[in-house]
């Protein structure tokens, strides 16, 4: 991996674009937003956007710094001279940002998805690594610049939702070292935390009761599963993004060793998100359903219904 490159490249520019993938998550905001503090220390021109249109961030984002700076997607420079991308498993998560990526001269592409294929004059992509913070963490000590406090709770968020609390197999000793150091900086991180984790409505709590009614089991398969509609959803208020958390209650069944959300989007396709507890290489699967992730975390998109999509699944599962 090229750090030292990708680090040369960023402290002699003096604009930098840097994106994050559609329907960001704490990793691919918090990382973008943290470089982006450090670089606008050094007194570097930095743009930030998201791909998302209609343009819609999380409501936690109010506690990341630069959050409130965003740039509107298609105000991105279009043909940028050095762009940073972060956390994007593959480079249609950059939607509209996409043709910014292609056409800039020098792209650092810094993910840690196992299912990468993304571009890249310099791709950083570690799949061991925890998260995109921790890489993102990485490259600002290889550049020898100072880590802002403002960086240091951005990088903070991604770190703890990436690792799931620091419970996942990726979380090292080095990941723990990462964050002690960002800790080392003064942020509220209880209320980081509450935000992150202890913030969702009541009509959210009432579309985790219908997916746990409808939770069933495929015991050849050793798989837990449940799914949502798009009528589900809209008829309580419910955003799809807003239920990106609800896997994890699935997978907590002791019974199951996959568990299984499938989850209609407003095009009317189903979104599936997958956890192994390691009996499967969910990353190789998922990106034979065109889509990607890690090996016990991953994801894809299905354009049969939630029943036609399991059964697919299982045999794929059984293939394996
Ligand atoms: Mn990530």
């Amino acid at each position: 991996m090229d750090f030292e490159r990708a680090a040369a490249v960023l402290s002699s520019a003096p604009a930098v674009a840097i994106a994050c993938h559609v329907n960001p998550d704490a990793d691919a905001l918090g990382s973008m937003l943290g470089l982006a503090s450090v670089l606008r220390a050094r007194s570097v021109e930095v743009t930030t956007s998201v791909p998302n249109d209609p343009f819609s961030v999380p409501p936690w984002l109010r506690l990341l710094p630069g959050g409130d700076r965003l740039t509107p997607a298609r105000e991105f420079p279009p043909a940028p001279d050095v762009m940073v991308t972060c956390d994007c498993a593959s480079s249609d998560r950059l939607q509209q940002l996409l043709p910014a990526a292609k056409a800039a001269r020098e792209l650092i592409w810094i993910d840690h998805h196992r299912s990468n294929d993304g571009l890249g004059t310099i791709p950083l992509v570690d799949p061991d690594a925890s998260s995109t913070c921790e890489m993102v963490y990485r490259l600002v000590t290889v550049m020898g610049a100072e880590l802002t406090d403002d960086a240091a709770v951005c990088l903070y968020a991604g770190l703890v939702t990436d690792t799931g609390r620091f419970q996942y197999q990726a979380t090292t000793p080095d990941t723990l070292r990462v964050a002690a150091a960002l800790r080392e900086h003064p942020f509220d991180h209880a209320r980081l935390v509450q935000a992150l984790y202890e913030d969702n409505g009541r009509e959210y709590l009432a579309v985790v009761s219908t997916a746990l009614e409808r939770l069933r089991f495929v015991p050849e398969a050793d798989l837990v599963w449940t799914y949502l509609t798009q009528a589900d959803l809209s008829e309580a208020g419910v955003h799809p993004n807003e239920t990106d958390d609800l896997i994890d209650v699935i997978r907590t069944d002791r019974e199951a060793d996959v568990a299984v959300l499938v989850k209609q989007q407003a095009d009317g396709a189903f979104k599936v998100s997958a956890r192994s507890r390691g009996a499967y290489d969910l990353s190789v699967i998922a990106q034979n359903f065109g889509g990607g992730g890690h090996r016990l975390a991953a994801g894809y998109t299905s354009t049969v219904g939630p029943a036609e999509t399991i059964e697919l699944l299982v045999a794929a599962l059984g293939a394996s």
